[in-house]
């Protein structure tokens, strides 16, 4: 029998190789965060010009933007599109500057997703 530990027999806690503390860390994709883009009924605004802000500042056709307006007419409030915080920003004024100067009481808003 030896004492001497060079020759003593492995404990067996782990296999060679194999210790030392974890290091590896999952990568966090980081996605921006989105912003729906809502436009709100009103009583005066004509449907006609809805359809065609939706049709100028969302790239809809008229079917889309007609189908869209009698929802927001019906409804009250609905979704028109879903953006960067950037580009929701520049849709919101485009559509309240386009109403403005028709002088129509047309409100279009953004919140986060
Ligand atoms: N309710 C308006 C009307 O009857 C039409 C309208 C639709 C106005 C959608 C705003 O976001 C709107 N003339």
């Amino acid at each position: 029998m030896t004492t001497d530990p060079r020759m003593m027999a492995d404990k067996g806690d782990a296999p060679e190789g194999e210790t030392g503390v974890i290091t590896k860390t999952r990568p966090r994709t980081q996605r921006p965060p989105l912003y729906k883009v809502l436009l709100l009924n009103d009583d005066y605004t004509p449907m006609e010009f809805v359809v065609h802000v939706l049709e100028r500042f969302f790239g809809m056709t008229h079917a889309q933007a007609f189908e869209l307006m009698l929802v927001v007419h019906k409804k009250g409030v609905a979704v028109v599109g879903v953006f960067s915080f950037e580009v929701a920003e520049t849709k919101v004024a485009q559509v309240m500057d386009f109403a403005r100067r028709h002088q129509h009481p047309l409100q279009c808003t953004m919140e986060k997703e």
